[in-house]
């Protein structure tokens, strides 16, 4: 079976849940950022101004991630940093991204609240065209309960698109119980959560994100491959799993790509959707993503449709958005139905 052309990984109207905005500075904006803001280069991470190949670790590359984000100073930075994120998500066809924002991190860098939401909306607003950008704003596992609190203060009193709290940073502490204040605020702000578990961290995390916080979406997750039990917790309970592979090879998680156990995960039918995490940070788009997932799975066409519906089924967005991306995304396959051969995997 010939695997999905350039083209077809164009044209497939996309679905990404999985994308920081922070993470989306590129290089040349950060370097941009840090003449003006006279801050040496080298202590940004960056190697002859550029990210580096390959981060030592989750911790490193929080590092560097956060040193970036620390650019942003003033409103106009961040509106900037928007609508560049903005025009990335055209670039790449993507009709809908919930994307990830560590807006109290820029709160604790002296913005302030009303200035930032307009900034954001400054800046989504500055393209025009058929892309929906909606907001998950997570709180960093490293700096505790209180950081957790602050973000659901914030949340409430946004003027922004958000759809979503989560909860990322360097994982270790299983127990999640001390966050479960981003539960609570979820069900009463009809909110989804999504939880970064099982990049770095042991199946157990993943096992503390359902279990103490009732996590609707976990990102990453990929530790689950170690653990059958957990596999078939995943799978019955069809829980949504943002897959981000150049992410995980990058940061140290696998030696390469054909180590990732996304195919594994795939074929054992989990509720996988596909990602970029960090694109310029990793060296990667959400294309590339769909390349190698469709390389490493012999993804189909018909598979990087189910994929996209997957995805879109799993958006924290009302269900008429969610049935107005199926339709997409539907109106595409029935396109291409004449051109696909055999039945893939997904539809035996
Ligand atoms: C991240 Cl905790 C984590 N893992 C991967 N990418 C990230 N970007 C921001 N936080
Ligand atoms: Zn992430």
């Amino acid at each position: 079976m010939a695997l999905p052309s350039d083209a077809d990984l164009r044209s497939l109207p996309k679905v990404e849940l999985h994308v920081h905005v922070e993470g989306s500075i590129s290089a040349a904006t950060a370097l941009s950022l840090a003449r003006r803001y006279r801050v040496d280069p080298r202590e940004l991470g960056l190697v002859e101004g550029r990210y580096p190949d390959r981060f030592d670790n989750l911790a490193h590359f929080i590092r560097v991630y956060l040193a970036v984000s620390r650019l942003i100073r003033t409103p106009d930075d961040l509106a900037m940093i928007f609508a560049a994120f903005a025009r990335q998500q055209v670039s790449q066809g993507v009709l809908y991204t919930e994307a990830t924002f560590t807006a109290m991190a820029h709160v604790r860098n002296g913005m302030e609240p009303v200035a930032l939401w307009a900034a954001v909306r400054d800046g989504l607003a500055d393209i025009d065209s058929g892309t929906e950008i909606r907001l998950i704003i997570d709180a960093q596992r490293d700096l505790g309960s209180d950081d957790a609190r602050d973000n659901v203060r914030l949340v409430e009193n946004a003027d922004a698109p958000i759809v979503g709290l989560g909860l990322s940073g360097p994982e270790g502490e299983e127990k999640d119980r001390e966050f479960v204040v981003l539960r609570q605020a979820a069900d009463r702000l009809h909110l989804g959560l999504a939880v970064h578990a099982g990049e770095e961290g042991p199946p157990a995390q993943v096992r503390a994100a359902l279990d103490d916080l009732g996590a609707d979406r976990i990102a990453h997750g990929v530790a689950a491959a170690k653990a059958p039990d957990l596999i078939e917790r995943l799978k019955r309970d069809a829980v949504p799993l943002d897959m981000c592979l150049s992410s995980n090879v990058r940061i140290g998680i696998f030696p390469s790509l054909e180590a990732h156990p996304f195919a594994d995960l795939w074929r054992a039918g989990l509720n996988v959707n596909v990602s970029s995490d960090d694109p310029p940070f990793l060296s990667t788009t959400l294309i590339d993503e769909l390349r190698h997932a469709a390389r490493l799975a012999s993804l189909s066409r018909a598979d990087l449709a189910d994929l996209q519906r997957r995805a879109a089924l799993a958006a924290f967005a009302p269900a008429d958005t969610r049935g107005r991306l199926v339709a997409a995304i539907d109106a595409w396959t029935d396109r291409h139905r004449s051109c696909d051969g055999e039945a893939s995997p997904s539809q035996v």
